[in-house]
């Protein structure tokens, strides 16, 4: 019979220092792997032998790195083995059926060739470039990953449906979550991706002060659904792709409206210096309390108090990368919502860069940005690299319905294209919005303002990210199309100041009960 092995937190070891001394294995390592390069056959063995026993005690299995001699002295449930070690057919015969074979892998076909020879899971990697192992082949990322789970979900090998896998480079517990969440992204048409089994990891272990204590926090954090996946939408959509028209939707709005005015959330703005005034001025207007602040330092407690972030890019190129990390990582850390504005992330070598960056090091609640950025977007978190460089829409409505749709259920989160007709979805719902007016295309930071909006919006309405972007999206551009009207309103400087007050005075007839303007929803 095969041997069962929870692969929940898998701890591969260099130096077995930690975990001999006061036998101190968490009980959360379900798997450990011998990991010893350097040592001579009889320190390996005496050493894996006193590891299988402390194994067992905890009910951890022991697997040794690269050496079925070792495995097969100790008798221990068997062995991992990289793609330049013995291959898994001879480690088979050696070992027998009931024993354990796990093969490092870091592309389909390295997945393919495994499964088919036989072996029980797969350590797919490396994830994050990482110092523990220099000579790492490749980085693959969280897109690598999950474009092995989904060929392996979707190939007809009953080998690689039934296949383990975890994943390993660089997991620790500011990422953990992130990497187990955003690599399970179900797509249209083909079946659900294999779920990661559990995670490998070295380091945010055996490099803690207290390993213990560092392995039960990573044990915990992989049983727990992120901070940031408690509304999430649901997988597997029902009607994916369809755009559907807002009207159905209409009627949740005023309440979403009132619930900003009444909640006044802190808008947290880490964005241009030519936006800042007039982004304040909209938070103002709409119902929230805005703070422009590029500290990532003290993101932290303004998360706590319930505020919504937006991170937008275009200052990444002067303020460095760095405290949109920290911050993206506190809101996340405490499952506030934060929405990316990419701002011409795919006009500049630096600003892929940094939106590559951005995108490894946590999750975004919504993603938005116009037609180029939304597929710059797309293309960064695909090892496919397409469409970076499309002009402007030559794109049917159904097509960009598609991608946006696309990119929300990839990245599991609600992602807004803005244009002349506007496109929000996620990824189960898809809606176009025909709302706005060109007078915004004609003044500084609209776009980025839009982000502010949204934030505040998802911060006081977090049970749907979609609908709370959507009663947003309708305040902002609803208000743009009756201060375009005015007759005060001559050209885009005294539209400013017309918007400012629409906006104050649409959330004003909503907070009176008279919402007739959303009959301008469209
Ligand atoms: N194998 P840490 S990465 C042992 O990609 C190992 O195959 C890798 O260490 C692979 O958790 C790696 O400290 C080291 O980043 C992982
Ligand atoms: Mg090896």
């Amino acid at each position: 019979m095969k041997l069962h092995v929870d692969y929940r937190l898998y701890l591969v070891t260099d130096s077995t220092d930690a975990i001999l001394h006061g036998r101190d294995l968490s009980s959360g390592v379900t798997v450990v792997q011998y990991r010893d390069k350097t040592s001579d056959t009889a320190t390996l063995i005496a050493t894996a032998k006193r590891l299988h026993l402390i194994c067992e005690e905890q009910g951890a299995r022991l697997l040794i790195n690269d050496r079925v001699d070792v495995a097969l002295a100790v008798g221990c449930a068997g062995v991992h083995i990289g793609q330049d070690d013995m291959d898994v057919q001879t480690a088979r015969q050696l070992l027998g059926n009931d024993k354990i074979i796990g093969v490092t892998v870091s592309s389909t076909q390295q997945a393919l060739v495994a499964a088919r020879a036989g072996a029980d899971y797969l350590g797919i990697g490396t994830i994050y470039a990482t110092p523990t192992k220099k000579d790492t082949k490749s980085i693959i990322g969280v897109p690598g990953l999950r474009t092995i789970l989904q060929f392996l979900g979707n190939h007809q090998l009953k080998e690689c449906q039934n296949i383990s896998t975890v994943c390993i480079g660089g997991i620790n517990a500011s990422n953990v979550q992130t990497v187990i969440y955003q690599s399970y992204a179900p797509l249209m048409g083909q079946n659900p991706p294999k779920k990661l089994d559990g995670v490998a990891i070295v380091s945010a272990i055996m490099g803690a002060d207290d390993p213990r204590r560092a392995a039960d926090r990573l044990f915990n954090l992989t049983n727990d659904p992120p901070p940031f996946a408690s509304f999430a939408a649901p997988l597997i959509p029902p009607e994916w792709a369809k755009p559907i028209h807002i009207k159905q939707l209409l009627e949740s709005v005023p309440m979403i409206i009132k619930k900003v005015s009444k909640l006044n959330p802190l808008c947290h703005n880490m964005t241009n210096l030519v936006v800042q005034n007039i982004a304040a001025n909209v938070a103002l207007s709409i119902g929230a309390s805005p703070i422009m602040s590029t500290s990532g330092d003290e993101a932290a407690e303004l998360a706590r108090t319930g505020a919504g972030l937006v991170i937008n890019m275009g200052t990444s190129t002067a303020v460095g990368i760095q405290p949109y990390v920290t911050a993206l990582r506190a809101y996340n850390h405490e499952g506030r919502p934060v929405v990316l504005d990419p701002v011409g992330a795919g006009a500049t070598t630096p600003r892929r860069t940094a939106l590559k960056t951005l995108m490894a090091a946590g999750y975004f609640d919504l993603i938005k940005g116009n037609e180029n950025e939304i597929l710059t977007v797309l293309g960064a978190g695909d090892t496919k690299q397409r469409g970076v460089d499309s002009g402007p829409s030559n794109k049917t409505v159904h097509e960009r319905s598609k991608i946006v749709a696309e990119l929300a259920s990839r990245e599991r989160n609600v992602v807004l294209m803005t244009g002349k007709i506007d496109f929000l979805s996620d990824g189960t719902r898809t809606y176009t919005i025909r709302n706005g007016h060109p007078y915004l295309g004609m003044i500084t930071g609209s776009g980025c303002t839009l982000g502010t909006t949204i934030a505040a919006f998802v911060a006081a309405h977090p049970e749907d990210k979609l609908l709370a972007a959507l009663a947003g999206i309708l305040l902002f551009e609803i208000a743009a199309q009756r201060a375009a009207v005015r007759i005060d309103v001559k050209g885009p400087g005294t539209f400013v100041p017309a918007w400012l007050d629409e906006l104050y005075l649409c959330r004003k007839e909503v907070l009176d009960g008279q919402a007739e303007w959303l009959g301008a929803a469209d």
